[in-house]
């Protein structure tokens, strides 16, 4: 799926602004009720969440539909394009209404979605666009939310005789089996884009590398009967290669690779062209790999240093907020880090084009949080939500596909790998397959693993590489960093034998800024520091690790709960992006670790 450009063929009208909007009573659904939306709207902000735009628990805590609306009108001079009506994320499901008719619904919070306006929108003529969104998780969604059971770390039942007992007094509500806020609504934007009628639908590039020359394997997916015609410039905007038809093969003479910052990634674009429609694509040419227990990028064995994240702020929720995002690529790199997983779902397109141009290494990760999380069954069998999963990877990849940041995918974060090992690694390993068979480069595909007991787990074994979330010192041997160190030395053992490349890719401790202490203990910013070094000397020792990233790169927003105060507060940084002494810890260590042969 193309990004909405504007060049000398395409047109972008941006929807974003103030639009009207209010909450479902309860009872209205999917259903657009007019007299019940002009008697409740007030101004809502897109794209941003709803639930801290305004100063009432019923926002914050809302569970099920809401409404957005706004009006519309295409200019006239567009009267001969195609239209194209793109939402780059509703979370989580969304319905949408033109002039009062349903024409098209989406499922999942995360992705893109488009329908042509063809028949629907008359160029020069007001529309009405109206979008029902509703926010509950399930069993069925991704994330996944336990709606008639107990949360994750809500712990909400005690006192309470039953939870089945709960369910006749208490208030439906949404219980994530997952440690995010579940900020909904409108979250990234919404835009018309024009292409002329024939048109570029789709661009897939894949790099890779002969000797002194990069060769670009390239297909055009188009919709009419023009000719195809591919040209690539490098970044100086020189043309160094051309080829005609829909695919085939581009060699670049002295090709230049993308390589991570500090190192020049140097980007080409490959300019497309489809009789009246054109479309320019940023790529680079760069290769990765797994061999043995490397993980290799261009040839070379690399080391992650980075972070899990989170699309966080304050006010804007999880609302795309480009600042935020050139900030951080900021942050990034004064940290000394090269990479970052998309904790726990795709983030905005435009971060990743960042990423593309500041050398900053992505392993792109799916909504696929908290399956199996705090229910009895086996989720694998018990629910149904292998074909969303297998949609959202589709998707996932459609998306992001060309993006030479994107080293890696990662199918899920913290599934129940441990309790039903044996239909856990059925679900995994298809799903494993499936994933490779749709990547056009063929990337690495893991998920990642929970604190578990990983010689039960039989699927995180089986990955590309193996990715672990560990808590060693903090929610288990709580404050004791020797019996921490010693847990972590048993447990690399074992997975030296595995004789894969390993990635922490969570370890972390709760710390408040601001609170000091000489002798360290939780909490404080010494003990956050603390812990990260003795767990680094013993991860140092080993050349199979690969990577390490501290969770979180900065304290983010999540459900209240006797474990939070103010949110998960394992951030390197505030939620504001202040460095606690954990980011200068990691500055001090990371400027001095290259990406390239760190580890042999
Ligand atoms: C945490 C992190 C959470 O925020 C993240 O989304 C997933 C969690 C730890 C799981 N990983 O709580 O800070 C802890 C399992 C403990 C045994």
């Amino acid at each position: 799926m193309l990004y909405p450009r504007i060049n000398e063929r395409r047109s972008v009208l941006s929807l974003d602004g103030v639009w009207r909007f209010c909450l479902d009573d309860g009872t209205h659904g999917d259903r657009i009720d007019e007299a019940y939306i002009s008697a409740n709207a007030e101004n809502i902000s897109v794209p941003a969440s709803y639930n801290d735009q305004k100063d009432d628990l019923k926002y914050r805590e809302h569970y099920g539909w809401v409404y957005y609306e706004r009006k519309f009108t295409v200019p006239k001079v567009f009267k001969n394009e195609r239209l194209v009506l793109r939402f780059d994320a509703v979370t989580h499901y969304a319905k949408v209404y033109i002039d009062g008719k349903p024409v098209m619904e989406h499922k999942g919070g995360f992705l893109p979605f488009e329908i042509e306006l063809d028949g629907l929108v008359e160029a020069g003529k007001e529309f009405l666009l109206q979008v029902a969104v509703d926010n509950k998780v399930n069993h069925s969604t991704l994330p996944v939310g336990n709606e008639e059971g107990t949360a994750f770390f809500g712990s909400d039942n005690a006192g309470v005789p039953s939870v089945e007992a709960a369910k006749v007094w208490r208030k439906k509500r949404n219980l994530p089996n997952f440690d995010f806020f579940n900020y909904s609504g409108i979250n990234r934007s919404v835009r018309i884009y024009t292409t002329p009628k024939s048109y570029i639908k789709d661009i897939v590039l894949v790099p890779s590398v002969d000797g002194k020359d990069g060769i670009v394997d390239y297909r055009v997916e188009t919709c009419g009967k023009e000719k195809v015609s591919i040209e690539v410039f490098s970044r100086e905007g020189v043309s160094v290669a051309k080829a005609e038809g829909a695919s085939g093969r581009i060699r670049i003479k002295d090709a230049k690779l993308w390589n991570p910052y500090p190192e020049d990634p140097y980007l080409y674009s490959a300019r497309v062209t489809f009789g009246e429609d054109e479309y320019t694509e940023r790529f680079g040419i760069r290769t990765v790999k797994v061999d043995g227990h490397r993980f290799l990028i261009n040839g070379k064995p690399f080391f992650f240093k980075g972070f899990g994240k989170h699309e966080d702020s304050a006010v804007h929720g999880r609302g795309f907020d480009l600042a935020y995002d050139v900030k951080d690529m900021s942050l990034i790199k004064w940290m000394g880090a090269n990479s970052f997983r998309t904790s726990h779902y795709p983030y905005a397109e435009e971060m990743y084009y960042l990423a593309d141009e500041e050398g900053v290494v992505i392993i792109d990760e799916t909504p696929a949080v908290g399956i199996g999380a705090g229910t009895v069954q086996d989720p694998y069998t018990t629910f149904d939500i292998r074909s969303h999963h297998e949609d959202v990877i589709r998707d996932l990849i459609a998306r992001d596909k060309n993006h030479p940041s994107v080293v890696m995918w990662s199918m899920a974060n913290e599934p129940d790998t441990e309790h039903y090992p044996e239909s856990a690694k059925e679900y995994w390993c298809s799903l494993y397959d499936f994933t490779h068979s749709l990547d056009p480069q063929d990337r690495p595909v893991t998920f990642v693993c929970c604190q578990n007991n990983y010689e039960t787990d039989l699927s995180t074994r089986e990955m590309d590489v193996v990715c672990i979330n560990r808590y060693y010192g903090w929610y288990n041997l709580s404050g004791d960093m020797d019996a921490a160190c010693h847990a972590w030395n048993i447990e690399l053992d074992f997975w030296e034998k595995i004789d894969k490349p390993l990635i922490v890719t969570e370890y972390g401790a709760d710390t408040l800024p601001g609170f000091h202490l000489t002798a360290a203990e939780m909490f404080s910013e010494e003990f956050q520091v603390m812990y990260y070094d003795r767990t680094n000397s013993e991860l140092d020792k080993r050349a199979f690790v690969v990577g390490e990233h501290p969770w979180n790169f900065a304290d983010f927003n999540t459900i209240q709960g006797v474990f939070r105060a103010d949110g998960n507060r394992k951030g390197l940084l505030t939620r504001d992006r202040r460095p606690k002494m954990g980011a200068h810890y990691f500055r001090n260590r990371w400027t001095k670790i290259p990406n390239f042969g760190f580890k042999k």
